[in-house]
């Protein structure tokens, strides 16, 4: 696909920094990309984002700032609010964390003292970093416990969630993560939270996209905080949100800003409130359903290429894959599949013997490629395309891996990237 955009100011100023804008715009056209915390965001969100609202200083919140001159920017910010509570169905947002680690941090802030016993999932199993893993600031300054996944099923054992819960009274409790495929069941991590006193954080960084579409049943019901960033399938701007109920709006208002952060990034703000406008549209409801269509028939078509696939399957827009039947490491399959234009992260496996910069998975996802108009009928050639990959990842067939390029490039070429064409 040849792009038609073009970028007058920034190729007067610094053409060779023009010049990595265009080569990446071009990268992203012309792949599949796979990586499921990716998408593409529209062309308004893009222009939001691109504003003169990067000009202006607004800590505080609307109303109550401590810099003068904020007529439109508290308008913008009342926007983004008010639009997410609508689309969530949340008592309370707060949209100005910077993504989702500073979100998560301002929880602890305002939920918890240093050397508090906090519980998530383990990094390894599907968690994140911020729910208390031990390299992150969540897991030195708190007591990190973590759950996992059965080996058996690659499913949470939520037995094994309340009786660690039980044991160790966590102050806060963090479902979600990175790497889970499947249905995150909020109301039994609500009843569990209640039982151990615990408050409960939804990070549906992820699946918001889902849940606004309504493919993924709502935290909102079950937490006393929702965190998500809103790029993923959420498909706005680099940025997050948290969520909450009535009661705990102060707290988190508070951690967020002067607690942990200064300045929101307006133009930021704005790009969000533009995102939830379109998420509230009937079209992503359609968007959301496909996505998670998508990833099933992917699913399927990796299943009966004898792919192994982490719990079996999957019932969102992710797919993790173990390819040590495969006899080819997850980075090594990455890379090559990198070189044939079908971009993916490796990614652990949950009880990897590998290290996590060498691990034994690949991540996917069906975010992306979904925004572009792929459908469920164009899954088996997908899955073919990482078949042949794989192969050629093991055998050294760089021939092989640059003739899939070309046919990707090919297909992609006839589904425009949103946000990457002028029309
Ligand atoms: N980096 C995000 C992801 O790729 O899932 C999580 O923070």
């Amino acid at each position: 696909m040849t792009l038609p955009l073009s970028h007058p100011a920034l190729s007067a100023t610094d053409p060779e920094l023009a010049a990595l804008v265009g080569a990446e715009e071009q990268l992203q056209a012309d792949t599949l990309r796979l990586i499921p915390s990716e998408n593409y965001v529209s062309q308004a969100v893009l222009e939001a984002s691109g504003t003169v609202l990067q000009n202006k200083y607004s800590e505080g919140y609307a109303g109550r700032r401590y810099y003068e001159g904020q007529q439109n920017i508290d308008q913008v910010e009342r926007l983004a609010t008010d639009r997410a509570k609508a689309l969530f169905g949340a008592d309370h947002a707060n949209v100005q964390p910077y993504s989702g680690s500073p979100a998560n941090l301002a929880v602890y802030l305002a939920f918890a003292e240093p050397g508090d016993t906090v519980m998530g999932m383990a990094l390894p199993m599907g968690g994140h970093l911020t729910h208390g893993w031990g390299v992150s600031a969540t897991g030195k300054w708190f007591r990190g416990v973590q759950y996992g996944v059965r080996h058996d099923t690659g499913l949470i054992d939520f037995d094994e969630v309340r009786d660690l819960a039980l044991k160790e009274r966590p102050k806060l409790i963090f479902c979600g993560g990175t790497a889970v495929p499947r249905t995150i069941d909020f109301a039994a991590f609500g009843e569990i939270a209640r039982e151990a006193g615990a408050v409960l954080v939804a990070d549906v960084a992820h699946i918001a996209g889902l849940i606004a579409g309504g493919a993924h049943p709502s935290p909102v019901p079950h937490a006393d905080v929702v965190s998500t960033t809103t790029h993923k399938t959420l498909r706005g701007p680099r940025g997050a949100m948290l969520m909450s109920r009535e009661e705990h709006a102060r707290a988190i208002d508070k951690a967020v800003f002067p607690g942990l952060q200064g300045g929101p990034h307006n133009q930021t703000t704005a790009a969000i409130a533009v995102a939830l406008h379109e998420a509230a549209q009937p079209s992503f409801r359609d968007y959301a359903h496909a996505v998670v269509a998508n990833a099933r028939a992917l699913a399927e078509a990796l299943l009966a290429r004898g792919f192994e696939l982490v719990s079996g399957g999957t019932d969102n827009h992710l797919i993790l894959m173990d390819l040590t039947p495969k006899d080819v490491p997850g980075k090594v399959a990455a890379k090559a599949l990198d070189r044939a234009g079908i971009v993916v992260n490796y990614n652990t496996v949950p009880y990897d013997p590998r290290k996590p910069f060498d691990p034994s998975g690949v991540r996917i996802g069906t975010p992306s490629l979904t925004s572009r108009g792929l459908t469920a009928a164009h899954m088996p050639t997908v899955a073919e395309w990482i078949d042949r990959g794989v192969t050629a990842a093991r055998t050294g067939d760089e021939g092989a891996l640059a003739a899939i390029r070309a046919e990707v490039a090919d297909l992609m070429g006839a589904f425009p990237a949103p946000g990457l064409t002028t029309d």
